[in-house]
Formats: structure tokens, C-alpha cells, sequence
């Protein structure tokens, strides 16, 4: 019986080495760490290597996993991998040590009088799945809900999906990818009607010119940055980084463009007022494959509870656009963004010039944005209208933050509004979708609830009362959290929590599922370029730990769907994905057969005639494409995709005399998001110990501030003491801070806003306004 389960916890604290941000200093994502992990391993030739993708982040990369002893004790990145090509970064390399932190969740605790008692897995699932019966008898179906994540298995998502919207029959499913990567997937449905890149890495080897649209990828998407800066080495392509804060991305870039919080969106139009403007409009691209839209503006950021927002989109046509775009011509537009005409006229130069291959990259700058289905919007309007889109090296890349943020809640659709393959609101999507679940269709409600935002709020107001959270720590990524870390713990409400290591989440369980993590168990992962990757169970979880598809699929059958949950096999993965496949049959979306994803390093959907995709939409790569032309934009029922006019407009809270500077924040690449799994791992919690606020070096001169010291932030929400850090990671502007989200000792998120963008319901943690003093 463990008394606090924050005890468990307080080794990390005694781990942390003062001097180790030097050491963190000298390291660059990559490379380095490849031989380290070589030099450990004398009798590597011995071990069992088996391949998986990554644990961590949404580039996929592909892992061999060496296996001695029934322990997996080394990684090397998989030469066959067309995603990394061998290469790993620091947390791939040491990623088999999360597994072995010495605190991991071994058996069920329930919690009675205050306190966690062991008890029998049985007795747990038992008394889950009675809470739920009765909370549904109580209060009605859409009182239960479950929160899960883009780190959630393929398996686990799908099953998911099917026990609460096809079974139970509410649309209470989200994920922690609504944090994420909605505003990409709003993004790409409005203006291609189909979520999901049109390209993919491979654009990285055609492009000359890489654009990074507030995207630190150095630090988050390591092993493409290094792709990129090879091909620099070979064929000196340009790189520039257009961002609010100075990074590593930045120093290495050719050029760095710093530009006013949420001004994006003006020198987006700015850029298409001077592609016009000159005359470098593909004319024959833009009058075959587009159309022009414009939607409501000024809707608010969905402060309030139970705001709601559609947009009304109306098609406008060209000159109409042009006029629109006359506000943002690069003069204006330096003085609301603070980019001189002439850095905006050089961006719009390689854009607008046909002999250059432009890659776009983006992620969470652009989708963590209270305007960030527009900013999306924007980037695809300047592809469309120079034609640089779908063919290789022509490429905006929307990027994504999790290893199967566009697998599990992309394509599975653990989101309220989606099914997999399809929409709740949409009759044929919920026939079809009953038709494989084997359930009525009434069953699935045409109604979405609520996102997660306002999930957690209808938790607060009590609407609704059980939550079930998997693989996800929001009590340290909601935003606004006091708000929502209250709610989970007011009267009548019940919360399980499945993890593998005790987190400020599973502190406020009533029940605590101890499950096995990545290639402990069977399943697979989505990365970013479309790519599904299997990995096989290689070593036992620990305990009574079990997989999160294992412990839903057990629920499901005490709540009485064993029909809808038969699956012949223990292991039930082969079975699910078979199942799973059904739903994306067609040209437009086929996912590979199992045994292809079991014999090489995943495979590209749409997966057509035994052959993976890399360009969409266009027809000489595409075998869904069936206009005749060289391009179709086939998710729009017309096949064109749309340009749209969106506006700039102000972020919800901007610094004032109160609250005179920007907070910033976001992750390290050291650290996998709430730090978790990383900080169990000696030498990246080394190289990274604690959290911090990065200050502009002159700024700091001026409060007397140096690094180390102690600095107060608040917000209207709440405050908190960090150390201060003066050029060491980050150069943040004069009257700008950041601060890293991986530790749970300093929750940044008690001063973060609850905006979101009114289409995506993303919130947008990189823009409220704070208050900096020295104590
Ligand atoms: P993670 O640390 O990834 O963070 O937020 P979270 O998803 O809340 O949480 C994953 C949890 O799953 C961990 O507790 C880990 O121990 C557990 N786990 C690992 N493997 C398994 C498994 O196999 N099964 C189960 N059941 N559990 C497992 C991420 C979220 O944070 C995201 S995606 C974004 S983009 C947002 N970013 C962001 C930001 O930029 N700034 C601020 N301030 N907040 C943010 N919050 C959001
Ligand atoms: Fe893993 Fe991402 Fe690093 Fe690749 S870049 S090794 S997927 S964390
Ligand atoms: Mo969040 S999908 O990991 O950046």
C-alpha cells in the first residue's frame, strides 16, 4: 500500500545535477549520441534486434530494439527506414529506458478513505465497469467519457472508438491531439476537403528552399532537421526559420525572420499580395484546381463555457480576393508584424520564383494558434496559388507532435465529431461504421459532445461524471489547469487513470490501471507522412501491467458487448486491425495488409495494388485521382481545393501595463512532453534536470537578473517561481519569456489561457500576457 504515490516520485528530484545544463548545451540533436550508444554495447552482434518505430515523436523514426535476456538493453536507428536512414536523436537512442524506471505501476490501486489499496486486476475492471453502469443509469450516456492520445496504439484508439460511440453510444471520446494537431486537421478539411499531408519526407531530398513557419524542429523534430541540414551540406539548400523567439533551429538556419505574436497571419496574406502583385500566380494551376472562399471572422477564442462556433463559408472570386489582400501589402504588413517589406519580399521571392522547390514546414507555432485553422488556410493559399503543392519537393508539411497523433486520432477518429473513416454527423459514415462494429445504427448519436476543452469544463459543471483517461498526464497539459485539476476532484465524480509511471494525473484517480507501454505489447503507430508502423511485443510488462486495448476490450465485455468484443486471440491486435482496415477500404484511403507492415519499416496509406503513396493528389503518383488532369483535389466534391481569405486578427490577451510581456512555451528535446518517461531516464534528466523561464539576454542585464536566479511569473490565472535561463537554449525577445512544459514541479500550465480557435478548438498555449519579477 503506498500512502503517496508522490513519494514515489521524489527520486527525480534527488537526481537532479546543477552543472548538467552545460552538458545539455554541448549536445546537438543526432549524430553524437549514435556512437555513445555503440560504445555500450560490446557484444552488440548478440542481441535479438527487432524493428519498431519510435516511442516518442511524430517524425516515426524506425528502431531496431535489441533484446538480451528477455530485456530490451539497446537501440540503434533502422538503416531501412526511409523515415531516418539509421539516424536517431537522444530520446530514440535511450528510449528502451523508460521502460525501466524503477517506480513503474505494477499493480491496480483503488482508492479507498484517501488512500491506494493494491487490489486484483479483475476487481478493478469489475468495479469500472459497475461505475460506469451505474453513472449511465444515473445520469444518461453522455456522462461517461474517456480521454485518451496520439500515443494510444492503433488497437487501443480503434476499440476505443468502438466501445463508447458505436456500444455505449456517446460521442465523449477525445484526445490530447485536440491540444495538438486540430488545427492541422481543420485546416487541411477546409481547404482540401481530406486531412493529412499531401506529401512527405521524401520532398525533404527535392526541395532547395525549407520555409519553418514557427516550428523549432532542431529540438522537436530532430532527425528531419538533420535531413535538412544534409542536404545543405550536398546541395546547399537555403533554410529559413520564421519564429517568435531565437532557437537552435534558428542558429542553424541560413536565415532567422522573428516576427510579432499572431502577425503570421498577416504576412502570410502579405506574401500572396506579392505573388499576385508580381505577376507569379500559376494561372492554368489556380483556374483547373481551385476555388475561392471566405468564412466569418471575429468569432471570438472560446473563453466562455459552452461557446460554439460553424463558420459560414461563402465563395468569393479572385478579384475579390486580390481587394481583400490590398491590407496587406509588406509595408503595412511590417508594421503590424514587425518583419521589414524586405524580408517579407524575400520569403514571397522563393515562393513566387517557378525554378525553386519549396518545402513549407509547420507544427505546433502555426496549430496551437487561436487563429489556427487560418494560419493553416494561409500557408496552402500560397502553395495554390504558385501550383508548388503535391509534387516532389513542392510541399507545405503540416508536422505532428505525436508518435500516433495522425494514426490513432487522426485516422481511427478518437474525436467527438469523428468515426473512423468519417463524421458522427454524416448517415452513410454511421451506417457504414455500424456495419462493421456490428451494432444498431441508432446507436451511434449523429451529435457531437464535446471537445476537450469543453470536457473537462462539463466535468466541472458536472454533466459529466466518469472520465477515463489513457496514456495521456493532462493535469499537467490542460490548459487553465486549476480550473480542471478541481474539477476531476469535486464530489461524485470518478476518474480512472491507465499510466505506467505515478504522474500528478494519477494523483487524482479513483482507480489506477498499471499498463504495458510501446513493445511490452503488440501494436501500431501513424506517424506524419502517412506512414502505419507495426511493432511486436518483445519483452513482458512488468507486474500485472497490461495493454490499454486489453483493459478497454475487458470493460467492454462486463458492460455486456462480448458479442462486439469477441476476438479469438489473447493478444486481439491481428484481429482489431484486420477489423480496423475495413473502414478506410477504397482508393482514397486503403491502409496496408498487416503482414506488409510486419515485414518492412510501415507503409504509406493510401495503399493501392501493393504499393504505398507519396504524393496526393497528384495523378502520376495517386491511383485515387480520376479527373483526367494532372492534379485532383478529389476530398472536395468539385476536386478543387479552396484559397481562403482570412483575416489577422489580435491574440485573446496581449501584454499591458499589468501584464507587460508574451508567455511562451513548449518542449526541449531532451524531454518528451510532461518529462514522464524522460526524466526516468538517468542521463536525459541529467542533461535537462528542471524546468526553467528563458529571458532576452539584455532585458535580463537591465532587471539583474542572470541565470539561476529566482524569477516570479503571473498571470491572471495563477504564478509561479522558476530558476531564470540567459542564453543558454533560447533567446526569447526584449519583453517576451519561455518556458518548457516537462515538469511537473513547475506547472506552467497554472497560467496558461483556455483560448482556442473557435474551428479547430485547439487552445493556444504560446501566446498569453505575464508579469516578470526577480524575488
Ligand atoms: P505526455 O507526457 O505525453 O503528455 O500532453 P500529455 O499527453 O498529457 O503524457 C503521456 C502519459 O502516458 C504519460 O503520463 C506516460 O507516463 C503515459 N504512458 C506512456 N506509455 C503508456 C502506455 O503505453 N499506456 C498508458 N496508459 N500510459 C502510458 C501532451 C500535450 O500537451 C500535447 S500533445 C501538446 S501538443 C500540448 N503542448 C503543450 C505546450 O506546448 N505547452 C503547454 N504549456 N502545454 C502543452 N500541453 C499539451
Ligand atoms: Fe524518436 Fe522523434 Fe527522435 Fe526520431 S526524432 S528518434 S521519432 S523522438
Ligand atoms: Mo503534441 S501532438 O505532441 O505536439
Amino acid at each position: 500500500m503506498y500512502t503517496s504515490l508522490t513519494d514515489r516520485r521524489s527520486f527525480i528530484k534527488k537526481m537532479a545535477v546543477l552543472s548538467a545544463m552545460t552538458a545539455a548545451a554541448a549536445m546537438f540533436p543526432g549524430i553524437l549520441f549514435a556512437e555513445e550508444q555503440e560504445a555500450k554495447i560490446p557484444n552488440s552482434e548478440n542481441l535479438d534486434w527487432k524493428k519498431a518505430p519510435c516511442r516518442f515523436c511524430g517524425v516515426g523514426c524506425g528502431v531496431l530494439v535489441g533484446i538480451e535476456n528477455g530485456k530490451a538493453v539497446a537501440v540503434k536507428g533502422d538503416p531501412k527506414s526511409s523515415v531516418n536512414k539509421g539516424l536517431c536523436c537522444v530520446k530514440g537512442y535511450h528510449s528502451v529506458m523508460a521502460m525501466y524506471g524503477k517506480d513503474r505501476l505494477t499493480k491496480p490501486l483503488v482508492k479507498k478513505n484517501g488512500k491506494y489499496v493494491e487490489t486484483s486486476m479483475q476487481e478493478a475492471l469489475d468495479l469500472i465497469a459497475s461505475k460506469m453502469k451505474e453513472t449511465i443509469k444515473d445520469y444518461g450516456k453522455d456522462a461517461v467519457s474517456i480521454y485518451g492520445s496520439g500515443q494510444w496504439t492503433i488497437p487501443d484508439g480503434y476499440v476505443a472508438s468502438k466501445l463508447f460511440k458505436g456500444c455505449i453510444g456517446t460521442n465523449n471520446v477525445e484526445a490530447n491531439a485536440r491540444l495538438c494537431m486540430a488545427s492541422a486537421v481543420t485546416g487541411f478539411m477546409t481547404s482540401f476537403g481530406i486531412d493529412e499531408p499531401m506529401g512527405c519526407y521524401d520532398d525533404i531530398d527535392h526541395a532547395n528552399v525549407f520555409v519553418l513557419w514557427g516550428n523549432n524542429m532542431a529540438e522537436m523534430h530532430p532527425v528531419l532537421f538533420s535531413r535538412i541540414l544534409d542536404q545543405r551540406l550536398k546541395r546547399g539548400v537555403k533554410v529559413i526559420d520564421f519564429a517568435t523567439r531565437t532557437t537552435r533551429t534558428s542558429m542553424a538556419s541560413d536565415k532567422s525572420i522573428i516576427f510579432k505574436p499572431n502577425t503570421d497571419l498577416a504576412v502570410a496574406n502579405a506574401i500572396c499580395y506579392e505573388i499576385i502583385n508580381n505577376g507569379w500566380v500559376n494561372k492554368s494551376f489556380v483556374e483547373k484546381h481551385c476555388t475561392f472562399k471566405k468564412g466569418l471572422t471575429h468569432m471570438g477564442f472560446g473563453l466562455e463555457d459552452k461557446y460554439a462556433f460553424t463558420d459560414k463559408p461563402e465563395l468569393i472570386d479572385f478579384e475579390a480576393y486580390k481587394t481583400f489582400l490590398k491590407d496587406y501589402t509588406p509595408e503595412k504588413v511590417e508594421k503590424i508584424s514587425g518583419v521589414s517589406a524586405k524580408d517579407i519580399k524575400y520569403m514571397a521571392s522563393f515562393y513566387g520564383d517557378p525554378n525553386q522547390k519549396v518545402m513549407s514546414l509547420w507544427c505546433m507555432g502555426m496549430n496551437q494558434h487561436t487563429r489556427g485553422t487560418w494560419i493553416n488556410n494561409l500557408v496552402y493559399n500560397i502553395h495554390l496559388l504558385t501550383g508548388k503543392i503535391s509534387t516532389p519537393g513542392n510541399s507545405p508539411f503540416s508536422l505532428t507532435g505525436q508518435p500516433s497523433a495522425c494514426g490513432t486520432v487522426r485516422e481511427v477518429g478518437t474525436l467527438t465529431h469523428k468515426l473512423p473513416h468519417g463524421v458522427v454527423t454524416n448517415a452513410e459514415h454511421r451506417a457504414h461504421a455500424a456495419k462493421i462494429w456490428d451494432v444498431p445504427v441508432e446507436n451511434i448519436d449523429p451529435k457531437p459532445t464535446y471537445h476537450t476543452v469543453e470536457m473537462f469544463r462539463a466535468l466541472d459543471r458536472g454533466e459529466i461524471r466518469f472520465m477515463w483517461i489513457q496514456v495521456t498526464n493532462p493535469m499537467v497539459t490542460m490548459p487553465k489547469l486549476k480550473r480542471y485539476r478541481d474539477a476531476t476532484k469535486k464530489e461524485g465524480r470518478f476518474i480512472v487513470v491507465s499510466d505506467i509511471y505515478p504522474t500528478p494525473t494519477t494523483d487524482i484517480a479513483d482507480v489506477i490501471l498499471p499498463s504495458a507501454m510501446w513493445v511490452e505489447r503488440e501494436g501500431m503507430y501513424g506517424n506524419s507522412e502517412r506512414r502505419t508502423q507495426y511493432f511486436e511485443q518483445m519483452v513482458e510488462p512488468p507486474g500485472e501491467a497490461i495493454s490499454d486495448t486489453w483493459q478497454l476490450v475487458e470493460v467492454a465485455k462486463r458492460l455486456g458487448f462480448e458479442k462486439q468484443f469477441y476476438y479469438k486471440k489473447e493478444t486481439h491486435v491481428e484481429e482489431i486491425y484486420n477489423e480496423y482496415k475495413k473502414h478506410h477500404e477504397g482508393k482514397k484511403h486503403a491502409m496496408a495488409p498487416l503482414e506488409v507492415l510486419k515485414s518492412q519499416p510501415g507503409a504509406q496509406w493510401p495503399y493501392v495494388d501493393g504499393k504505398s503513396t507519396k504524393w496526393r493528389f497528384n495523378s502520376k503518383y495517386d491511383p485515387a485521382c480520376s479527373n483526367g488532369e494532372a492534379f485532383h483535389f478529389y476530398g472536395n466534391p468539385d476536386g478543387k481545393a479552396v484559397i481562403w481569405q482570412r483575416p489577422y486578427e489580435h491574440a485573446p490577451e496581449e501584454p499591458d501595463n499589468d501584464y507587460p510581456f508574451w508567455l511562451n512555451t513548449g518542449r526541449v528535446v531532451e524531454h518528451w512532453h510532461t518529462g514522464s518517461m524522460t526524466r526516468r531516464i538517468p542521463v536525459l534528466h541529467q542533461a535537462m534536470p528542471h524546468g526553467y523561464v528563458e529571458l532576452n539576454p539584455e532585458q535580463a542585464k537591465v532587471m539583474g537578473i542572470n541565470t539561476g536566479d529566482k524569477v516570479k511569473l503571473t498571470t491572471r490565472r495563477g504564478e509561479i517561481i522558476l530558476p531564470a535561463s540567459v542564453n543558454e537554449r533560447g533567446v526569447p525577445e526584449v519583453n517576451h519569456v519561455f518556458v518548457p512544459f516537462f515538469d511537473e514541479g513547475m506547472l506552467i500550465n497554472e497560467l496558461t489561457l483556455d483560448a482556442f480557435c473557435p474551428i479547430s478548438k485547439q487552445p493556444d498555449y504560446k501566446k498569453c500576457a505575464v508579469k516578470v519579477e526577480k524575488v
